[in-house]
C-alpha cells in the first residue's frame, strides 16, 4: 500500500515538474495558484529577496506527527532560502485553539497554521465535505482523493476565505470514546458528545440520537473529567496524546469520519511574497507530506498499543451497516451542496 501511495505521489510530483518545464521558468518560479512549483532540491532564487520570520500555530505537542510535518516543512523552507525565510513552529496550542487561530491567520496576525479540516468547514463551505460520515472507505481512498485534481484544487479554493492551502496531512479515522461503557450504536443515545466545531457535526449527532456539544479540543479533557460531556471522538493519536483515554477509557471503533489535516498560510501574507518564494514554500509543503504520513503511520500504531496497554476497553464494530443507515439522511441532505466533490470522492475509490 505504501508503495502505491509513493508511486501515485511520484506521479503528481512529475506532473508539477512538467508544468514547470512547459512554463519555461528558468529560475524555478511558479505563479501563485497555478499549481506549478520549483523542483525539490533546487536553490534557484532562494537566497535573494527579503528576509522573513514567520510563525506557524499547531494544536498538538512537539512529538505529534502533524507537528513533525510542520517542522519538516519549516526546515525545507529555511534550507531552500539559505535561512532567509524562517518559520517557527509553536506547538501545543500556544498561539490559541484552532478556531481562533484560523481567524488570526485570515487577518495575517499569525502567518501559518496546521489545522483539522473539521473547523475549517465554518470558514470555507467546501471543507464541510470532510465531516460527512463514511464517505471514505480507507486512508488510501482519502489520499487518492486529496492528491487528485479536486483535492489539490481545494487548497487554492481557500483563497476566497482569505487563506491559501499548501498541503494535506494524515489524520486517520475518528471513533467514539466515553467515560461510561460504550459497546454499540445504541449506547450513544442521549449522550452529550463533544464534536469539532461545525454545523454538520450537530446533524450527525442528532441522527445518532446523541446531543452534540461543540467545543475546542483543549477543553475536552476537563469536560470529560467533570462530566460536562459524556463522550468525545477522535483518532488513536489524539485520543492518546491528549490523554483523553484516562478519563474516557471505553473506545468504540466505528470510524465514522476521516477528517484530514491541512497546512495553511494567510492570503494577506501569501500575496506579498514573490512568485519565487511562493514556489519554494508551496513545494516545501508538498515535500513534507510523505514524511508526515510516515510519522503518522508509526504514531498511530504506537498510540493504539499504548492505550491498549493502559487498559482501555476497545470494541470493534463488525457491522457498519446500522451506522451508515443511521447517518444516511445527513449525507442525503448535503448531497446537492457537495455533489461535485462527492462524485470526485466516489471516483477516487
Ligand atoms: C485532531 C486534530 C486536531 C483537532 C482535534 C479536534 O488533529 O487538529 O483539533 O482533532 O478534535 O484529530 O478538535
Amino acid at each position: 500500500m505504501n508503495k502505491n501511495k509513493n508511486k501515485r505521489w511520484g506521479m503528481i510530483a512529475m506532473a508539477f515538474t512538467a508544468v514547470l518545464l512547459m512554463g519555461g521558468c528558468g529560475s524555478g518560479g511558479g505563479k501563485a495558484g497555478d499549481g506549478s512549483a520549483q523542483p525539490s532540491g533546487s536553490k534557484a532564487g532562494g537566497s535573494d529577496g527579503p528576509t522573513y520570520s514567520f510563525r506557524l500555530a499547531e494544536a498538538h505537542p512537539a512529538d505529534y506527527p502533524t507537528t513533525k510535518g510542520d517542522m519538516k516543512f519549516a526546515e525545507l523552507v529555511k534550507e531552500r532560502t539559505n535561512g532567509r525565510i524562517t518559520i517557527d513552529v509553536f506547538p501545543s496550542a500556544q498561539l490559541g485553539e484552532e478556531k481562533a487561530v484560523i481567524e488570526q491567520v485570515q487577518l495575517g496576525a499569525i502567518e501559518f497554521t496546521r489545522v483539522s479540516t473539521g473547523p475549517m468547514a465554518e470558514f470555507n463551505k467546501d471543507f464541510g465535505v470532510f465531516s460527512l460520515p463514511y464517505i471514505f472507505d480507507s486512508d488510501e481512498h482519502v489520499w487518492n482523493f486529496l492528491l487528485g485534481e479536486t483535492g489539490m484544487s481545494m487548497l487554492d479554493g481557500l483563497q476566497s476565505s482569505g487563506l491559501q492551502g499548501l498541503g494535506w496531512y494524515s489524520s486517520g479515522s475518528r471513533s467514539f470514546y466515553s467515560a461510561k461503557p460504550l459497546k454499540s450504536i445504541d449506547d450513544l443515545k442521549g449522550k452529550k458528545i463533544r464534536v469539532q466545531e461545525n454545523k454538520l457535526n450537530l446533524a450527525i449527532m442528532d441522527a445518532l440520537g446523541a446531543s452534540a456539544t461543540p467545543m475546542a479540543y483543549g477543553e475536552v479533557y476537563s469536560s470529560l473529567q467533570t462530566g460536562v460531556i459524556d463522550a468525545a471522538e477522535n483518532n488513536y493519536p489524539s485520543y492518546y496524546s491528549s490523554k483523553h483515554y484516562e478519563v474516557a477509557p471505553y473506545l468504540l471503533l466505528d470510524q465514522h469520519q476521516r477528517v484530514p489535516e491541512v497546512l495553511l498560510v494567510s492570503k494577506t501574507v501569501w500575496d506579498k511574497l514573490s512568485e519565487e518564494d511562493q514556489a519554494i514554500i508551496r513545494q516545501a509543503a508538498l515535500d513534507s507530506i510523505d514524511y508526515q504520513r510516515e510519522e503518522w503511520a508509526k504514531y498511530e500504531k504506537e498510540s493504539e498499543e499504548a492505550v491498549r496497554a493502559a487498559g482501555v476497553t476497545i470494541t470493534e464494530v463488525t457491522d457498519l451497516q446500522p451506522w451508515k443507515d443511521a447517518v444516511k439522511p445527513v449525507i442525503e441532505s448535503y448531497r446537492s451542496e457537495y455533489r461535485n466533490v462527492l462524485d470526485a470522492i466516489e471516483a477516487a475509490k
